[in-house]
């Protein structure tokens, strides 16, 4: 599966690198490759400053809700504080799922494709360093 990163506060190349290492230490998730990381003009509420991107090829024998908990666990550490922050505001790290595998996720809490893939030009340089045209890989999720 490709999980995004993201962060434009605090000391964003920390936050990318803690990001890292706890998903690779969790149990049933590896990183299997990094792209290069990339400085980003923020998207979103005017003012903000700008962003350090990734993207990383994770290979994880966990579901993708159970990934998701492990995400949310990985920000929280960093200090995310999702209720000070309004959406798409400044954060300190965002881990966010893009693709998984071939399966589309709808649930209250999940969307995959991760609804932004078409609209990131960033996701998309992140992809392509790891081998993946985004438009192949959207096709061959089936609706
Ligand atoms: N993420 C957002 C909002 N805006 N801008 C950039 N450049 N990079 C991001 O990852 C990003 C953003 C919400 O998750
Ligand atoms: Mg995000
Ligand atoms: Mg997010």
């Amino acid at each position: 599966m490709y999980l995004a990163l993201g962060s434009n506060l605090g000391d964003r190349a920390a936050h990318l690198a803690h990001a890292r290492a706890r998903l690779d230490a969790l149990p049933g998730v590896r990183v299997a490759a990094a792209s290069p990381v990339e400085e980003t003009a923020p998207l979103g509420p005017a003012g903000q400053d700008p962003y350090l991107n990734q993207m990383l090829a994770l290979r994880t024998t966990l579901e993708p809700e159970a990934l998701l908990d492990a995400c949310l666990a990985v920000e929280a550490e960093r200090g995310r504080d999702r209720a000070a922050s309004p959406r798409w505001g400044a954060r300190t790290l965002d881990l966010d799922v893009v693709l998984f595998g071939a399966r589309r996720v709808a649930t209250p809490r999940l969307r995959v494709p991760h609804p932004e893939l078409p609209n990131r030009d960033f996701w998309h340089r992140g992809l392509a360093a790891l081998g993946v045209d985004w438009r192949e890989a959207l096709a061959a999720v089936p609706a």
